[in-house]
């Protein structure tokens, strides 16, 4: 038996249930002992309706931990290793593995379409029924089974923390800047929200080369931690209108690349309104299903020649980017460390949404 929280429907606080049964792993998958669990945004938005979810669900995605049992055919990690859960399993087979986009794996979206894992199906009961399992993971559980290809092996001395941090929040936020923007040194990128990956956008953004780093949000606690990420220039748009303050850093052109990392409509139009002529308007945020765009086709961009691209997982290869991702934590280049405001059990996991609701805080970790 296992300790998991559990979402029983919108808006209700999730359940901890010290009942969940978690089968052995099957053929192709992997048994996990979590070590740690970020709570992200992403988490919060299944709970309050902006992404659907087949209740009762196990929810967690951002997760490290050790492998305890390998299902049949696994050769990729043994009991003992140390892992990163990547809620994006890449195949490394279908079209879009093979053209290396990983992040957009056909197996991956059908898992999380589904609630289960790679066969739509799930390991966990309680309660005499089944539950689902958030992005084929599932981390706000003691124990859990994912799809091997879901699990990439990390130095056993690596902070489980740390490690849990980078399946998602890092991973993403880097990722959006290393991989899915074109971000030239010199530079200036602007970032719509400073929370656990808006701080890792601006961190890959400073990796990258960028000279001048605009950091937006409407918290001074997060503005304050945008400058210790790399961020040189804070404007709190709860104060002063963002778009007027990146046309006026910038004589009035526009920042290079621009990133929306909340998912509100109003700050996606923000982002892209402050990209310059031919700059990239990057959107992270995961808004709710209901809201669309409108733009001024011509002026707004074609006669800009602006592009607009969304980020899924930070565009991530998983088994190439976490360990480029522990070096660079390793060499003192990423903080990772920084991003932990909280370490929090299993129990305290209502407590960290209402914290991230206040806007106060880069990330609580629950630890098992
Ligand atoms: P978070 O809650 O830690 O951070 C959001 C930040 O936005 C906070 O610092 C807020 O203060 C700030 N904010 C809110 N409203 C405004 C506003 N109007 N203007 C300026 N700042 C504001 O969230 P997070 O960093 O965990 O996640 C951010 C988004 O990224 C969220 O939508 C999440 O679902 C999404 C996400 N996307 C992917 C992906 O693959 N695209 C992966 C992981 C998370
Ligand atoms: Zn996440």
């Amino acid at each position: 038996m296992a300790k998991a929280a559990v979402m029983t429907g919108i808006d209700q606080p999730l359940e901890i249930r010290d009942d969940v049964e978690v089968e052995s792993p099957r053929a192709g998958e992997v048994k996990v002992r979590m070590g740690a669990s970020g709570v992200c945004h992403s988490d919060l938005s299944m709970v309050n309706g902006t992404m659907m979810a087949a209740t009762p669900i196990v929810l967690g995605h951002e997760g490290a931990g050790v492998v305890e049992e390998v299902g049949e055919g696994v050769t990729s990690v043994k009991p003992g290793d140390h892992v990163v859960i990547s809620w994006v399993p890449q195949c490394g087979e279908c079209f879009f593995c093979q053209r290396d986009q990983g992040y957009l794996c056909e197996q991956a979206n059908a898992a999380l379409a589904s609630g289960g894992l790679l066969d739509g199906t799930t390991r966990m009961t309680s309660k005499g029924g089944p539950l689902s399992q958030m992005a084929a993971s599932g981390t706000f559980s003691e124990v859990t089974i994912i799809p091997a290809i879901g699990a990439v092996k990390v130095p056993d001395d690596l902070d489980m923390k740390v490690a849990a941090l980078i399946g998602c929040g890092v991973l993403t936020g880097t990722g959006a800047a290393l991989n899915t923007a074109t971000i030239r040194p010199g530079d200036t990128v602007a970032v719509v929200g400073c929370g656990g990956v808006g701080l890792n956008v601006i961190q890959g953004a400073r990796i990258a080369g960028a000279t001048e780093i605009i950091a937006i949000d409407m918290n001074e606690t997060k503005l304050a931690l945008a400058k210790e990420f790399g961020a040189t220039q804070l404007v709190n748009a709860g104060e002063t209108n963002p778009v007027s303050r990146v046309m006026e850093l910038t004589q009035q052109r526009g920042a290079d690349v621009s990133f929306e990392v909340i998912g509100l409509g109003e700050t996606i139009e923000q982002t892209i309104t402050m990209t310059r002529r031919g700059g990239e308007a990057i959107l992270v945020g995961v808004p709710r299903m209901d809201v669309m765009l409108t733009l001024p086709a011509f002026f707004g961009v074609v006669l800009q020649g602006k592009s607009i691209k969304g980020c899924w997982y930070g565009s991530s290869n998983v088994q190439k980017d976490v360990p480029k991702l522990v070096d660079l934590y390793k060499k003192g280049e990423l903080k990772l460390d920084e991003l932990i405001s909280r370490e929090i059990k299993l129990e305290d996991v209502n407590e960290a949404f209402d914290a991230m609701k206040t806007g106060e805080i880069a990330r609580s970790v629950i630890t098992y």
